[in-house]
C-alpha cells in the first residue's frame, strides 16, 4: 500500500514522548491485562529464559489459531476476513483466497500440520487464476505469488508450485511498457495492462517472487523480465545516488521528486539486498552498495528525538520533511541484514519509541515533533520483522523484551472475538473493520519466530519476501 499520498493530512495530538533507555524498555512497556503476560527474558537463567520465550511462542501461535478460525467461520472462500461484521471482503470480483495462500506458511512454520495440509488441498483444488479481472501487479506478486512459492518450497507440493507458474505467466504482461517498468494493474484472463504512474516499491519488489520462479521451473523469462525493471528504475536514480516517489512506466520521467524509505519506495531497497543475497546476484549488490551511501547522507536524520530517516529532494539532497512511517520500521531489519548494526539498532530504537507514544504504533508521526501525522494502525508487521532480525544478529534480549511489549498491545487493542482488527484511531483505539492478509502472512509469523528457536527458519539458506514468504535458496 503507498500510504504517503494520506499522510500529507496531518493531525495534530499533544503527546508527552517517552524515552526509553536500553535497560528500562522492560519497566516501561505498555500496560497489559494480559494475565499471562511473561517476565522480561533479561533477567531469567538461560533455562528459565528459554521456557519463557517457548510460552511466548506458544501463545502467539494460539492467536493465529484465534484469526484463522474466526476467517475460516465467516469468510471461508473469500480474500479477507470483516473481524467486527463478521463478514468478509474480496479485494475484486472474485475472490483470489488471498488469506489462506498468504497464512499458508506460517500455518507450516507453527506445526499446524493439519490445517495446513486442509488449507494446501483448498487452495490447490478450487484456486483459479483464469479471471477476467484487473489485479495490482505488486500485491499479487508479493502476497500470492511470493505465498504459492513458499509453500510450495516448505510441502513439495507441485500443484502449488503449477498454480505460481500459472499466475506468472498471467503477470508477465505487465512489463510490457516501453520502459520494460510494469504497468500498475494487469488483466489475469487477457493480459490487458493499465496505470502507467507507478512507483519504485512497485516497480523494484518483484525480483524475488519472479527470480525464484525462474529457478523452480527453469524459465527464464520471469528473472529477466523482473530484474530489468529493476535495473531501469535504478538507472534512472538522480544523479547524487536517489530515487523519488512516483515515476512513469511509459515515459520513464519521474513525477515526484521525494525520496524517502516508507510506503511506496520501501521494499525497493529491500529487494537490491535480498535479491543480491538469494541470487548471489553481482547487479543487485552493485546495485544495493551504491544505494545505501545515498540514503544514509541525505534521508537519514540525527534529530534530538532520535535516528530517523525522513524526507529528501531527490536532486538536491535537500531535507524536506520529517515524516516517518510505520511502514520504514521494515528498514533496521534491512540494515541489520546488510551488516550495519549500528544504524540498525538506533532505528530501532526510534521505532519503538513511536509504538509507545500510545501503547501501539500511529501509521506515521513527525519526528521533529513527535506528533501524530496519520492515526491508523492496520496491524502491521514491520517493526516487528527488525525486531526478529536485530534479535537473531545480536541475540540481545532486548529485543524479545520489545516483541512482548508488541504481542500485548496487539492483544489489548486489536483482538476482537473473531480475529484481530485494525485500529483507525490508535489515540482513542478505535477499531475498524479490517484485518489484512499481511496480519497472518507475516505479523505473527515474525512474532512467532522471534521467540521460537533458530532451527524453526534457518536465515542462513531463506531469504524472506516483503510478504514474509521465506524462499528456499535450493539453487
Ligand atoms: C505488506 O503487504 C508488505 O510488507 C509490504 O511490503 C508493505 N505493506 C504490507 C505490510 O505493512
Amino acid at each position: 500500500m503507498n500510504s504517503r499520498s494520506i499522510l500529507r493530512t496531518r493531525i495534530s495530538i499533544g503527546i508527552f514522548l517517552t524515552v526509553l533507555s536500553p535497560a528500562s524498555i522492560a519497566q516501561n512497556v505498555a500496560p497489559t491485562n494480559d494475565r499471562n503476560a511473561t517476565p522480561a527474558t533479561a533477567d531469567l537463567s538461560p533455562a528459565v529464559a528459554a521456557a519463557t520465550d517457548a510460552q511466548m511462542a506458544e501463545r502467539v501461535r494460539q492467536e493465529f489459531r484465534h484469526a484463522w478460525e474466526g476467517y475460516k467461520q465467516y469468510a471461508w472462500g473469500h480474500d479477507e476476513l470483516r473481524p467486527l461484521s463478521r463478514g468478509y471482503h474480496d479485494w475484486y470480483a472474485q475472490s483470489l483466497l488471498m488469506t489462506p495462500v498468504d497464512a499458508l506458511d506460517t500455518m507450516m512454520l507453527m506445526g499446524l500440520d493439519d490445517e495446513a495440509a486442509n488449507t494446501r488441498n483448498y487452495i490447490a483444488t478450487h484456486l483459479s487464476f483464469d479471471r477476467d479481472i484487473y489485479v495490482k501487479n505488486f500485491e499479487i506478486t508479493i502476497r500470492m505469488l511470493g505465498g504459492l512459492l513458499s509453500s510450495y518450497q516448505l510441502s513439495g507440493d507441485k500443484r502449488l508450485l503449477a498454480l505460481a507458474d500459472d499466475l506468472g505467466t498471467r503477470l508477465l504482461p505487465a512489463f510490457n511498457s516501453p520502459t520494460g517498468m510494469p504497468y500498475v494493474h494487469v488483466n489475469l484472463k487477457t493480459g490487458a495492462v493499465r496505470g502507467e504512474e507507478t512507483n519504485p516499491a512497485e516497480i523494484g519488489t518483484l525480483l524475488i517472487e519472479f527470480g525464484t520462479l525462474s529457478k523452480l521451473t527453469g524459465k527464464t523469462v520471469y528473472y529477466e523480465k523482473a530484474k530489468r525493471a529493476l535495473v531501469e528504475l535504478y538507472t534512472r536514480r538522480s544523479p547524487i545516488g536517489l530515487v523519488g516517489s512516483g515515476i512513469n512506466v511509459k515515459t520513464g520521467k519521474w513525477s515526484d521528486p521525494v525520496s524517502h524509505i516508507g510506503g511506496g519506495i520501501d521494499s525497493y531497497y529491500e529487494y537490491l539486498l535480498k535479491s543480491s543475497i538469494l541470487f548471489d546476484d553481482p547487479d543487485c549488490k552493485r546495485m544495493w552498495s551504491s544505494t545505501i551511501g545515498p540514503v544514509n547522507k541525505y534521508v537519514a536524520d540525527e534529530a534530538p528525538t532520535g535516528f530517523w530517516y525522513g524526507e529528501a529532494n531527490m536532486n538536491t539532497g535537500a531535507r524536506i520533511g520529517t515524516d516517518f512511517e510505520a511502514l520504514a520500521a521494515f528498514f533496521p531489519g534491512t540494515l541489520a541484514l546488510s551488516g550495519d548494526l549500528e544504524h540498525a539498532r538506533k532505528l530501532e530504537d526510534s521505532a519503538y519509541k513511536m509504538w509507545i507514544l500510545y501503547g501501539i504504533e500511529p501509521e506515521a508521526i513527525d519526528y521533529k515533533t513527535m506528533k501524530i501525522a496519520y492515526n491508523g494502525y492496520e496491524l502491521r508487521p514491520e517493526i516487528i520483522e527488525s525486531a526478529f532480525y536485530l534479535y537473531r544478529f545480536t541475540g540481545d534480549p532486548r529485543y524479545r523484551e520489545m516483541g512482548k511489549v508488541f504481542f500485548d498491545s496487539l492483544v489489548k487493542y486489536c483482538r476482537t472475538d473473531v480475529g484481530y482488527a485494525a485500529l483507525s484511531d490508535v489515540a482513542k483505539k478505535t477499531k475498524k473493520d479490517e484485518m489484512e492478509s499481511f496480519f497472518l502472512a507475516e505479523t505473527l509469523k515474525y512474532l512467532y519466530l522471534l521467540f521460537s528457536p533458530p532451527a524453526t527458519l534457518d536465515l542462513s539458506n531463506h531469504v524472506f519476501n516483503t510478504e514474509a514468504h521465506p524462499m528456499h535458496r535450493t539453487w
